[in-house]
């Protein structure tokens, strides 16, 4: 049985909108900030004995997400695969906008993978010589197909990642040692989001009036961040990350039903950091398909910026993070 685990990531440059559904390739590029001390840890073990597949989260039975995680591990193993036991254990909210998706898939498939090559009596052999010959960005691709984000998670420090018409690329931008950037997350709530980011998104593009501009100018911001991120330029990326994370938020507020992650916390959170900006802190906010506040700053002013925002009205818990590494498997593996 193997063992990943891979971290969470967060968008400073959204990834909102398919250009593909069936093949879940976004509408444009993306780029994020893969965390250290947030983890999905992943079990796999496929074996002829079993007769379905089965899925356990933090110990309990997962019915409705087992249909998706089935799904993945086909793509990895193929449609002839046995079945699978598969135990993932989180240790941060899911489903709650902390992009619980992305670092579950991300470890998914690398675990999926090693464990095709651990069972190498039970599969046939050309399923075995594509589990051997994967890179990295042949795992992303896969973990994308499940879940946009989850690509991104395979790599570590600053991630982009490019759309074309017919594939992803993701690669590294800046290794996480390069530029010591820190995540505070304000958590508001701990509950599921109403309504799932990939529908949210398909509603968002038949829907918002402002749905094709906002595709349109990713290039640019992309650019924008790209370039604030190789001079290692604080205030360039914060002006470009919050106007993007706003920008894609009309979005959703836009469609048909309107798509409101936020609360009342979200504001009071928005408007603190808006209050620490204006004392001449280096700080800048995101939000993603969830009502937590994420706050990025540096190793100087994070205990200033975890204090601010704990003391926040609605603010039910505070987590902080580094940048670390892509998914991995484990040693005991
Ligand atoms: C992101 N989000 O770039 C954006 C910002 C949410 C808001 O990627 O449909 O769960 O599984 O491909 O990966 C959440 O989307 O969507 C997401 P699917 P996913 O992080």
């Amino acid at each position: 049985m193997a063992t990943a685990q891979a971290q969470p990531n967060i968008a400073l440059i959204k990834y909102w909108g398919k250009r593909d559904v069936s093949r879940n390739l976004p509408a444009a590029g993306s780029l994020s900030l893969t965390l250290a001390t947030l983890w999905t840890r992943m079990k796999v073990e496929f074996s002829a004995d079993f007769d379905r597949d089965r899925l356990l989260v933090d110990g309990e039975v997962a019915t409705a997400m087992l249909p998706r995680v089935s799904r993945c591990l086909d793509r990895v193993a193929g449609g002839n695969r046995p079945c699978a036991l598969i135990e993932s254990h989180c240790n941060f909210p899911i489903a709650a906008g902390l992009a619980s998706s992305a670092s579950a898939f991300a470890a998914l498939v690398v675990v999926a993978n090693q464990a095709c090559l651990e069972a190498e009596d039970i599969f046939e052999p050309a399923v075995l010589a594509a589990a051997n010959s994967r890179t990295t960005l042949d795992l992303a691709r896969l973990a994308g197909a499940a879940s946009g984000s989850a690509a991104r998670s395979l790599f570590g420090g600053i991630v982009e990642l490019a759309a074309s018409d017919d594939n992803i690329d993701v690669s590294t931008l800046l290794p996480s040692q390069d530029w010591p950037l820190r995540v505070v997350v304000a958590v508001t709530e701990r509950g599921h989001k109403p309504v799932a980011s990939g529908d949210a998104m398909i509603l968002s593009e038949k829907s918002s009036p402002f749905y094709s501009s906002w595709v349109e100018n990713q290039d640019h911001d992309l650019q924008v961040a790209r370039s604030a991120v190789k001079t290692r330029d604080f205030d360039k990326l914060a002006a470009v990350s919050e106007h993007n994370c706003l920008k894609m938020h009309s979005v959703m507020w836009t469609s048909r039903p309107p798509v409101v992650y936020w609360n009342r916390g979200t504001l009071a959170c928005m408007e603190a950091i808006r209050d620490l900006q204006s004392a001449g802190q280096a700080v800048f906010f995101t939000m993603d398909a969830g009502p937590q506040v994420k706050a990025i700053c540096q190793p100087d002013n994070e205990a200033l910026v975890m204090k601010t925002l704990g003391e926040v009205d609605g603010v039910e818990a505070i987590m902080n993070s580094g940048l670390g590494s892509g998914a991995c498997l484990l040693d005991d593996s």
